[in-house]
């Protein structure tokens, strides 16, 4: 028979055999600060994503998601790759985490893995693997399990090895030796919540998804407030901004999983490419990546988005032909972008669409778009007449 601390070891060993970078245990308690979760949905702050909302406490409490559950076994995953991301303007930046394949798949596996390991040390154990779609605070509890600490960007982190690692984690029946949980090691940065595009960080260690744009590219279904697109750049889904000005990020080890290289076309693709998409071409090039989170009318939006940021009159073809788009959600956001970009032939697509569109939001969309390109005619006669004096 294996003792507690045994067990408890064979196990920690037994996760870094199946893969996983680090791990951590922590009972099956109710997660740190889980008061804290229905004060911010109270507050509204996680917009449209209802399925954060906790009506029967299992978020707050594991057990009463996993009743059997005595202890977490939490594992993090490396995905840092080196590659830099393209600030060209005619590029889309899509965050690290989905350059290569789907993390769910990857962190699953190796959780499976870890699992029969389990099962074989303790015959007739209880085991339940989650990550990420599990009602489980991962962050709260992968910190109670000494694997690192939440930043003030909120996000999990380890002193010398940064943060681009994914949670995930296996409830158990078994008593394992718990760790000690991890110390915060920010100190009076406050570097992440400077950077933010969208000041989407509202206090230190507080974020207001409805503010994010990870959010606004990859959870949102709906339109993008009008306010925040500009501050979106080229980003089309997801974003980094606040892990990569994070100092402990310098310290990163690039990952040894080779399902987490960037594929082809993932790094910083041509925006006019991928606005000319189809729904099957789009199937096919991002399958089994996370970016398929977003749907197909949700990135054609990200696209346009960036394509009306990006400013450039070639992209002004490709967007005129997305006013005619089956999508009332593609149709206003190409209406916004042909605004933001000058030029006769933006203006007339508009006025010509303005003709047939039925959905009343697409209309607000094109008239606020013709708006802007009176007001930018003004301007330019303006300068031109200023310029003549
Ligand atoms: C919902 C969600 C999102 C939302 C909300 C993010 C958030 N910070 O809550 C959105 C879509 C914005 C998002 C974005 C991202 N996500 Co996400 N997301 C999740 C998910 C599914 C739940 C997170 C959650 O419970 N949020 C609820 C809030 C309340 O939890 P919290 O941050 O721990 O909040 C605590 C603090 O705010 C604190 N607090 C302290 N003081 C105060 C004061 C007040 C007044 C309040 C209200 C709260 C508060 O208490 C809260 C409760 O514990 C997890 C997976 C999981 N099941 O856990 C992945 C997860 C957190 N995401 C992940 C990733 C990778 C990302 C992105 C980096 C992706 C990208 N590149 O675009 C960004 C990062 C953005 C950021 N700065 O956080 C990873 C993080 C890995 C890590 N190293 O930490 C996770 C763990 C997925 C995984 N399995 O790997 N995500
Ligand atoms: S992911 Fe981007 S938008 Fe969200 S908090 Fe970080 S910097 Fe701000
Ligand atoms: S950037 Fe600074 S404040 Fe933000 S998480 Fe990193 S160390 Fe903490």
């Amino acid at each position: 028979m294996l003792g507690m601390m045994d067990r408890s070891e064979r196990i920690r060993a037994q996760a870094r055999e199946a893969g996983f970078q680090f791990v951590g245990v922590v009972t099956a308690d109710r997660a740190p600060q889980a008061e804290l979760l229905n004060v911010w949905l109270e507050r509204g702050m996680h917009g449209t994503m209802t399925y954060m909302e906790d009506p029967d406490g299992r978020r707050a409490d594991p057990r009463a998601y996993v009743p059997w559950a005595r202890t977490l076994v939490i594992v993090a995953l490396s995905y840092y790759t080196p590659q830099p991301l393209s600030l060209a303007r005619e590029r889309g930046a899509i965050s690290r985490y989905a350059w290569g394949r789907d993390y769910h798949g990857e962190v699953r596996a190796r959780l499976e893995r870890l699992r029969a390991a389990l099962e074989e040390l303790s015959p007739g154990c209880r085991t339940h693997p989650f990550v990420d779609t599990s009602p489980i605070l991962e962050k709260g509890l992968a910190e109670a399990a000494g694997l690192g600490w939440r930043g003030k960007h909120t996000n999990l982190l380890r002193k010398r090895q940064g943060s681009w690692f994914f949670l995930g984690g296996l409830a158990t029946d078994l008593d394992l030796r718990p760790d000690a949980p991890a110390r915060d090691h920010c100190g009076t940065c406050t570097a992440c919540i400077d950077v933010c595009p969208t000041r989407a960080i509202v206090a230190p260690y507080v974020l207001d998804a409805r503010l994010c744009i990870s959010y606004l590219t990859i959870e949102r279904r709906g339109p993008i407030p009008r306010s925040l697109r500009p501050q979106i750049g080229n980003r089309i889904f997801g974003c980094d901004d606040c892990q990569d000005v994070c100092p402990w990020n310098r310290f990163a080890q690039v990952t040894p999983v080779e399902a987490f290289q960037p594929r082809d076309g993932n790094l910083n693709p041509p925006l006019i490419e991928l606005v000319q998409m189809t729904r099957g071409e789009w199937n096919r090039r991002f399958k089994r990546t996370a970016i398929r989170r977003a749907h197909y009318e949700g990135f054609l939006r990200n696209v346009a988005v960036a394509l009306g940021n990006g400013g450039s009159f070639a992209a002004v073809a490709p967007l005129v032909a997305r006013l005619d788009d089956a999508s009332s959600l593609v149709r206003g956001h190409a209406a916004w972008a042909l605004g933001r970009i000058r030029g006769p032939r933006a203006r007339t697509a508009l006025v010509r669409r303005r003709r047939s569109e039925e959905d009343p939001w697409v209309r607000e969309e094109i008239e606020l778009a013709l708006q802007e390109l009176e007001q930018q005619g003004d301007d330019a006669r303006t300068t031109v007449q200023g310029d003549a004096q």
